[in-house]
């Protein structure tokens, strides 16, 4: 099973600045941590960081029928871009949306996501660890559901 991870503008900057909001853990502590959970899991990672709108569109539409699933953290882009909400309707690939912080509970630009309603579900609040829980989430769901598309393959 094929996992992707996309991470948007500014998460390499993990870790460097602002540690107060977003944690000392780097962006690198991060996937060597997904890495990590995903060999116990049995699964493999591809990862992927930039700040660009255009390359996570790329990247994105990349992911039709060569990933089983994906983590997203769009960051800003989150809030903003319906380039990458239709990419990712375009990709069509199960996905749940991640979140360093709870990003209800920050400014009103930050309280809309436009890919929520696209995820297998959103995890929001809990540094680096909402990228294991996405992960393990993400893991059992597709799981569960290819198991149930066997049992109608006769
Ligand atoms: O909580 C999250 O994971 C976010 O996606 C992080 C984004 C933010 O724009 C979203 O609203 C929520 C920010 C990514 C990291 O930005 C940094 C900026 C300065 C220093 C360090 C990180």
């Amino acid at each position: 099973m094929h996992i992707a991870v996309v991470n948007g503008p500014n998460l390499n900057l993990l870790g460097v600045r602002e540690p107060a909001r977003y944690g000392s853990a780097t962006l690198a502590d991060i996937e060597a941590a997904v890495r990590e959970r995903a060999r116990a899991l049995g699964v493999e990672i591809g990862w992927l960081q930039s700040n660009h709108e255009g390359a996570l569109v790329d990247a994105i539409q990349a992911l039709r029928g060569r990933a089983d699933g994906a983590l997203i953290n769009a960051a800003a882009y989150t809030h903003t871009s319906i380039a990458v909400r239709d990419a990712v309707l375009a990709a069509a690939v199960p996905f749940v949306e991640v979140h360093l912080t709870n990003i209800w509970g920050r400014e009103e630009e930050r309280r809309k996501s436009l890919l929520a309603d696209l995820a297998v579900g959103v995890v929001a609040g809990f540094g680096g660890q909402s990228y294991l829980l996405g992960l393990e989430g993400l893991v059992g769901h597709l799981r569960r559901t290819k198991a149930s598309d066997k049992s109608v393959e006769v």
